[in-house]
């Protein structure tokens, strides 16, 4: 029997059973994807097969076992739900880059220098070393030439490893290097917005040493946004370019809501600016305050939205306070659906979905 692996996957192919990973109508010498990653490249479909995290655990001790370089992937718009606490602890004392991906989706006056010394100084808070910090973007190709002259530099003569939570954009990250560095123009390992595209270990033979890139699959993080709402959702929570900012004058007693996912109701002696980055399809609403409680009850899931109306029900919500002091513009953040920039002093209640990690920084733009 031929054991070969989808080179989309990582699945064994196999022509026995359509319902299973690595499924391909007729097995030969000559196949090289199931039809899984096959229709994910040719007509983008989403994947109704997902990994899970028993592949993810699988793969992971065995690199950890390797001596190889680890590129560690965050996604930077969900840096709290990707920059896995469990993950960094297995990857401590290996080499490690870091690369903060999706750049795209960021303003183009957003500032490259500060998001670096804001990853740095957390790797810093929990004494993670690593042997350096990239900003990329996969989608569009941007900084890839300095990545893979880091790696060239680190690398020596080891296989290089891309892991990192579900979605953040390993297998997009290959795909990139390689179109960057060699004549291949369309992609050789698949991506989807869905988090557990990468089944299983995945082996492109990339250096002249016969050294290679490695895909792993991500491990799926049960605080991402996007493993509490149904993939309908996607499409409203992922900014899918450059995020257009939106900006308010807020007085005491205002809120602004984020469709449902998220509210900030502010209290402020003066009047202050707070500009909302989020997905430009991604339902902005400005209230009074004493507003949001009943449209949280009436609209969720209609004007809301997302959650789509058929979820809104199983949606649970934590509530947060914060004092802004106004000496500097802050960032709020909610990993993998948008950052809040907020210029003055006030106090804000927070209310969020349970699962979103919700962090501030100093203002990342301007
Ligand atoms: N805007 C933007 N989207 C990106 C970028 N890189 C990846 N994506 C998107 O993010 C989603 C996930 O990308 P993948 O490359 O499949 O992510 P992954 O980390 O390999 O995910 P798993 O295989 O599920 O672990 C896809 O919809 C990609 O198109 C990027 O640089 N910018
Ligand atoms: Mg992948």
């Amino acid at each position: 029997m031929i054991e070969k692996k989808c080179k989309g996957c990582g699945a064994i192919l196999q022509d026995q059973n359509p319902e299973e990973k690595g499924f391909i109508p007729t097995l030969s010498k000559e196949s090289r994807y199931c039809k899984r990653c096959f229709r994910m490249m040719h007509y983008n479909e989403l994947p109704k097969i997902v990994a899970s995290n028993k592949e993810y655990e699988h793969v992971i001790d065995d690199v950890i076992k390797k001596n190889g370089l680890i590129v560690f992937v965050v996604d930077i718009f969900a840096f709290k739900a990707t920059f896995n606490k469990k993950m960094i602890d297995k990857l401590r004392n290996k080499n490690v880059i870091l690369v903060a991906n999706k750049y795209d989706v960021f303003p183009h006056s957003t500032n490259v220098e500060n998001i670096v010394s804001w990853l740095s100084h957390e790797c810093e808070k929990i004494f993670f070393k690593v042997d350096a910090i990239h900003i990329v973007s996969s989608k569009k190709g941007y900084f890839i030439e300095d990545l893979t002259r880091t790696i060239d530099l680190a690398r020596k003569e080891r296989d290089v490893y891309f892991v990192g939570c579900a979605n953040v954009g390993k297998s997009s990250l290959i795909n990139a290097l390689l179109k960057k560095n060699t004549s291949i123009t369309d992609d050789v390992v698949s991506t989807s917005v869905i988090p557990g595209t990468t089944l299983n270990e995945i082996r492109i033979p990339f250096f002249s040493d016969n050294k290679a890139f490695i895909d792993t699959p991500g491990l799926i993080n049960p605080s991402d946004v996007l493993n509490v709402l149904l993939p309908e959702s996607y499409k409203k929570i992922i900014p899918n370019n450059e995020m257009k900012p939106l900006t308010y004058q807020i007085t005491n007693g205002n809120s602004i809501m984020l469709a449902g996912l998220a509210a900030l109701s502010f209290t402020s002696h003066e009047k202050i600016s707070a500009i909302v980055y989020a997905s430009n399809d991604l339902y902005i609403h400005r209230c009074k305050t004493e507003r949001v409680e009943e449209l949280f009850k009436t609209q969720l899931g209609k004007l809301l939205n997302p959650p789509l109306e058929a979820e809104a029900s199983k949606m649970k919500y934590k509530t947060l306070f914060v004092h802004l002091d106004g000496k500097r513009k802050r960032d709020v953040w909610f990993s993998g659906f948008g950052f809040v920039s907020v210029i003055g002093e006030c106090d804000i209640e927070v209310k969020v979905l349970e699962s979103t990690e919700v962090y501030f920084t100093n203002a990342i733009i301007g």
